[in-house]
């Protein structure tokens, strides 16, 4: 008998290690957590099995689901915005193709056990692009529809995907003579800049806020990549846990679309490093704009709109811009470096 599983891919990352810690505790099913480096071993209790491999070895894809039966997925891996401008080809097969082979093996999956396969998807405010900064702080909070114009190797990756998912979901094989659902129930959540107390991003362009606090909470001086008024949306990691968990449990009735915004606060770079100071007064912030990578985020918008998520499914953030500070990162981040 197959064991009926959730999959969460790019389990290393830094969305997968909350994550897996949340299915692995309150899930219906066990968790499989996959990704191209050995897993964290901090992951190994939550995990029914733990599978170093790649999203693109489609034997690897075949193997799993000869063993497991896999009602949900999270599919998180995935080259972030910077490290994909380095190498544009790599990203996209990684986040196209791997996207592709893992939306196939959810409609598999569903055919076999006849149970619809949740496909969770984070996409990312890198799925916008607005031409300007001008036309950026004139636009206010963008709706999932407005400016999809991404300039990044990586946001043209989550835009199409955002498609791919909708097209596996409600028109796949649309002109078979005997049309069926694919049974692949897709969700993806826009994601702003993440900031976690326990672990670092690697080759995302919002880096520049978590690596601001880990570098003051290590007492180390940090040059911010971005100048001071960059501005973008940014949430604290267990909201972003807390999003993606909702949306994969809400009821599918009241879903009036596939792809949501979800967003917490949004604060430019000079009232980050405002905000990093009053809990390390010591800290050496300065900054040191890196051209093209503040362009970058100078195209990402300066906020979003997430009513539909607050009416679809109740999303509300448990931590605001003071909030997430006092009560989650620095304590947690001060634990953090205690014990490491
Ligand atoms: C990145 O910077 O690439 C990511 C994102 C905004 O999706 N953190």
């Amino acid at each position: 008998m197959r064991k009926p599983v959730t999959l969460i891919t790019g389990a290393n990352g830094e969305i997968g290690h909350g994550l897996i810690e949340y299915c692995g505790t309150h899930g219906k099913t066990e968790v499989i957590a996959l990704d191209l480096r050995p897993i964290d071993a901090r992951l190994g209790d939550y995990c029914v099995a733990c599978i170093q491999g790649d999203i693109l070895d489609e034997n690897l894809l075949q193997r799993l689901v000869s063993e497991y039966e896999i009602h949900a997925i999270y599919h998180l891996a995935a080259l972030l915005s910077t490290r994909a401008e380095y190498t544009p080809d790599i990203a996209h097969k990684v986040n196209v193709n791997g996207t592709l082979n893992l939306l196939k093996l959810a409609h598999e999956q569903a055919r076999w056990h006849g149970n619809p396969v949740k496909f969770i998807f984070p996409s990312s405010i890198a799925a916008y692009g607005l031409p300007d900064l001008e036309t950026k702080h004139a636009a206010g909070p963008l709706k999932e529809h407005e400016w999809n114009r991404p300039t990044t190797m990586y946001g043209c990756n989550k835009l199409y995907c955002e498609h791919l998912g909708r097209y596996f979901t409600c028109h796949f094989r649309q002109l078979a003579v005997e049309w069926a659902p694919s049974g692949v129930d897709f969700r993806a959540i826009r994601f702003p800049g993440l900031i976690s107390a326990v672990t670092l991003p690697a080759g995302g362009t919002s880096d520049y806020a978590p690596e601001m606090l880990h570098a003051a909470a290590k007492g180390e001086p940090y040059a911010c990549f971005v100048a001071e008024n960059a501005q973008i949306p940014f949430m604290a990691m267990p909201d972003a846990i807390k999003a993606l968990t909702m949306l994969a449990e809400a009821d599918s009735e009241r879903l009036t679309q596939r792809v949501y915004n979800v967003t917490a606060f949004n604060p430019s770079a000079g009232e980050l490093r405002e905000q990093v100071m009053r809990f390390f007064p010591q800290a050496q912030i300065t900054f040191d704009p890196d051209v093209a990578r503040n362009r970058i985020v100078d195209t990402w918008p300066a906020d979003v709109d997430d009513t539909p998520a607050r009416r679809d499914w109740a999303w509300q953030p448990d931590y605001d811009f003071e909030s997430a500070f006092r009560d989650y990162l620095v304590p947690a981040i001060a634990e953090f470096y205690r014990k490491t």
